[in-house]
């Protein structure tokens, strides 16, 4: 009998030692831990309207809130869908929830009434926060709505949580793999589907970007933060609100990108930490309008959720040449952080631009040959891989996608193609997987596909992404027609556009008389791609 030498797969780390993650802590209070050291500082200030709330009055209102929720019904383990700008309320609605034991659906408040509406139902969410101005998007929906402004009829004001009694604040017995956040992300392929994220895996994802003493993304209570990404997106929610708040940054919010508001933000409150998506980097490294600002106190831009290439980082780096600009690298599945750049550590590493970063500390990534399934080593662009505590539990009520995503040995899939070099650092090629980024944001091709194939004008379709200086992306269309229709280009983006949120619009229409299909039936992206 001869026994197969067992393949040696090769599996990259953090150049930075790993360290003890908390294990039984939820986490609000994980990220509120260090709070009462510093009750009096600022945690939030509202850009668009100044007012500041502080970590002390943070966790007073995150306990009223949960006390509140409770009071309103929301159970353990019930699902509450947060439909807001980035600000206080958003904040304190999503620690109050955390607090109660109960599940954060987050999803963009500029969504269609459609779009919204099938979130809601597969994530079983009763209730809704949200701004009054929404509201009428959610009718027919049976759930209980909560608005942050004005009082609407029939719904309940959020008075009611930011006025209920901390010292009834339920006590929990939360798991730390209960799910405590459910974004939603299209993965590799199909639909969106959720994504369970528990206590544990965004507490390990906060824990190995800004604990230890070298941490890999050296934030403190000494940083102030520019809160412009959307919280209901994961990056930001966990890269700067969860770890903003857990070393006690000041977040300064802003409810939606606005440049000339963005700049005079950094000035006013001194902004040190800057995450940004590429074209923020775009507006800021070309918009004479920068240079009449004082930017010096930016001390690290971190460029994440879609390539940033390495002429742009140039450019920013000769405009604001105080800041160290470099990237993370998300997906929301991942919990999000698979790798970070090294130069943001307490103790810098040198790096490359064009680099994503290299993978977090305590996980292993590995770069998968997709014809061989053997793992590569330096140089070899694969399938980047990544195994940690910080991954999803899975998609909620799909364990066939979850099963396509994390295999038996734990390794999650990414869909990006990616190779390391002699120094640890994290490159993205390609991507093997559907979905369309546009600005950061996803936009799942099978999505638009779905809502094309329902106009009786069009027997098939294929959506794929064409290349943007601006946007990085943007979903255009392959058409098939059926025979006695003549549909102009117009007519076809024009009845999407009215049914999804304004950057999964389609720019482009290529009418063609049969989508080219793998034998096995699948859509040939790339020839498509290719032809755009
Ligand atoms: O699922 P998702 O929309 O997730 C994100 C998350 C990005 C984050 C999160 C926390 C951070 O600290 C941070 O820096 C970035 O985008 O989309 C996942 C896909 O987006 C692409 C890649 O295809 C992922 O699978 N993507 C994300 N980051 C990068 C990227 C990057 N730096 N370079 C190229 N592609």
């Amino acid at each position: 009998l001869v026994t197969q030498p067992e393949v040696q797969e090769h599996i990259f780390r953090s150049k930075l030692p790993d360290i003890d993650i908390p294990d039984h802590m939820t986490l609000p209070d994980y990220c509120m831990e260090k709070s009462l050291q510093w009750p009096d500082k600022a945690a939030i200030v509202d850009g668009n309207t100044g007012k500041v709330v502080t970590y002390g009055e943070l966790n007073v209102i995150s306990r009223r809130v949960a006390a509140g929720l409770a009071k309103l019904g929301l159970e353990k383990g019930g699902v509450v869908a947060v439909l807001l700008p980035n600000g206080v309320e958003f904040v304190t609605v999503f620690l109050g929830a955390a607090i109660r034991g109960a599940i954060v659906t987050t999803a963009n408040p500029f969504y269609t009434s459609a779009e919204l509406e099938k979130q809601i139902r597969v994530a079983e969410a009763t209730m809704v926060v949200t701004q009054s101005s929404y509201v009428e998007k959610l009718n027919g929906l049976n759930v209980q709505i909560i608005t942050v402004d004005k009082h609407v009829d029939s719904c309940l004001h959020i008075s009611l949580l930011f006025e209920a009694d901390e010292n009834e604040c339920p006590i929990v017995d939360i798991h730390p793999d209960d799910v405590v956040c459910l974004p939603f992300s299209s993965g590799t392929t199909g639909l969106p589907k959720g994504v369970m994220l528990t206590h544990k895996s965004l507490l390990s994802s906060v824990s190995q970007q800004v604990d230890g003493h070298s941490p890999n993304l050296n934030i403190t209570n000494e940083d102030s933060m520019m809160c412009v990404l959307p919280m209901y997106h994961i990056y930001s929610l966990n890269s700067i609100m969860l770890c903003g708040l857990r070393v006690g940054a000041t977040l300064v919010t802003m409810a939606k990108f606005d440049l000339h508001l963005m700049l005079e933000l950094i000035q006013k409150y001194k902004i040190t930490v800057m995450p940004v998506v590429p074209p923020i980097v775009l507006g800021m490294a070309k918009n004479p309008m920068v240079l009449n600002y004082d930017l010096s106190s930016v001390k690290k831009v971190l460029s994440g959720a879609a390539p940033l290439g390495k002429e742009l980082e140039d450019a920013f780096r000769a405009r604001v040449p105080d800041a160290i600009i470099g990237q993370g690298y998300g997906m929301t599945e991942a919990g999000p952080v698979l790798a970070m750049c090294l130069a943001f550590a307490k103790t810098p590493f040198p790096v490359k631009p064009g680099s994503c970063g290299t993978v977090v500390r305590n996980a292993e990534v590995k770069i998968v040959d997709n014809d061989t399934g053997l793992s590569l080593t330096y140089n070899q662009p694969g399938e980047i891989c990544i195994r940690g505590p910080q991954i999803m539990k899975g998609y909620l009520n799909d364990p066939q996608a979850t099963a396509n995503t994390i295999d038996k040995d734990g390794w999650l899939h990414t869909g990006d193609i990616a190779f390391i070099d002699e120094d640890e650092e994290m490159f993205i090629v390609d991507r093997v997987k559907e979905i369309i980024k546009v600005k950061g944001f996803q936009v799942p091709p099978a999505e638009l596909e779905a809502i094309l194939i329902s106009h009786e004008g069009i027997l098939n379709a294929a959506v794929v992404p064409r290349k943007d200086e601006i946007s990085g992306e943007l979903p255009v269309a392959f058409v098939v027609q059926a025979p006695s229709f003549n549909l102009t280009e117009d007519e076809v983006k024009a009845f999407v556009a009215k049914q999804v949120v304004f950057y999964k619009k389609l720019h482009a229409i290529y009418f063609i008389d049969k989508i080219p299909t793998s034998p096995s039936g699948k859509i040939l992206r790339k020839e498509l791609r290719n032809r755009v």
